[in-house]
């Protein structure tokens, strides 16, 4: 898979990010929970290097409970504090402030014994594109104070939003890496939403995103397309797709761009289950 994709205002971000830092007591890294390593920006990593964390693995009702578990056993056991949560319900959001809070005493104690006056939490929220972070502001303000959206790259600029609970949280334009050494990592940024589709092969990218299904969740497949049985061949999967869904062009060609479209979109509603894409090494 071919991307290249790295447009100006995330290398501005990236330079605005590491001059915000130093006003921050905390940050929040959120991260997709169906790809808890492949949406894990290295630039990101490297940048916060000093500061408290709290990785939020977001989207969970998508993902397989069970493996989101263990990823976040993982990250505890390697000593990052960790929470899933699900925006669109709200599970496990309550926790979020309560961890920056703790993250965030030593910081506060200092302050105080400096002799400064107390003052809410400062905390940066970071992360690739479209994972959620301008959701889990407004989820945390209860408010609609930052825009969000279903596409990559809603945020442009920094934005400081005040929430319940003496916080202040810093919203922040998606992170992407230059490079997408990893095909695997960039085939599953590409499925689960965080690139551009301009950018990237729509057949290529939901072929493989249906032949992968066909082979790990057939059932699922058969079902959703009313297939008895399942097709060896990429090309014949996008097409049964397409007649199953009555995406039928001029002259009865089906429109495997609409079936492609589909299949992306489908998956990422949650359509053929809950599925976790990245598998923890240990635990
Ligand atoms: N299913 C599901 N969708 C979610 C969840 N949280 C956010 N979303 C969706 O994810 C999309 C992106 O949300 P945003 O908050 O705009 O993402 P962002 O990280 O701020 O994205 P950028 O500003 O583009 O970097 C929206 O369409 C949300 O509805 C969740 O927990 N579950
Ligand atoms: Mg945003």
């Amino acid at each position: 898979m071919d991307i290249q994709w790295y447009p100006g205002h995330m290398a501005k971000a990236k330079r605005e990010v590491k001059e915000n830092l130093k006003l921050v007591d905390v940050v929040i890294e959120v991260l997709d929970a169906r790809i808890p390593a492949s949406s894990r920006n290295p630039d990101i990593n490297e940048i916060t290097d000093q500061k408290p964390k709290l990785v939020v693995l977001n989207k969970c009702d998508l993902a397989d409970p069970d493996l989101t578990g263990r990823w976040i056993n993982n990250f505890v056991h390697s000593g990052i504090p960790a929470v899933a949560v699900d925006l669109i319900s709200g599970r496990g959001v309550r926790l979020v402030p309560v961890l920056v809070r703790q993250l965030a005493a030593p910081k506060m104690a200092s302050l105080i014994s400096a002799g400064r006056r107390p003052r809410a939490a400062r905390c940066m929220v970071l992360g690739i594109p479209n994972v959620g972070k301008s959701f889990l502001i407004n989820k945390l303000a209860d408010r609609r104070a930052a825009r969000t959206g279903y596409k990559p790259g809603v945020t442009r600029g920094q934005q400081w939003i005040r929430v319940a609970g003496n916080l202040d949280l810093m919203d922040t334009p998606g992170i992407l890496w230059p490079k997408f050494e990893d095909p695997e990592a960039a085939f599953r940024l590409a499925v689960t939403g965080a690139i551009k589709e301009e950018v990237f092969n729509i057949y290529e990218v939901a072929g493989r995103l249906v032949k992968w299904l066909a082979e790990s969740y057939p059932e699922a497949v058969k079902k959703r397309y009313k297939l008895q049985k399942l097709p060896g061949e990429t090309g014949e999967l996008l097409e049964l797709v397409g007649i199953s869904r009555g995406f039928i062009g001029t002259g009865g060609v089906v429109d495997l761009h609409k079936s492609a479209h589909n299949v992306l979109k489908e998956f990422r509603e949650g359509k053929f289950g809950r599925i976790t894409l990245d598998y923890p090494e240990k635990f």
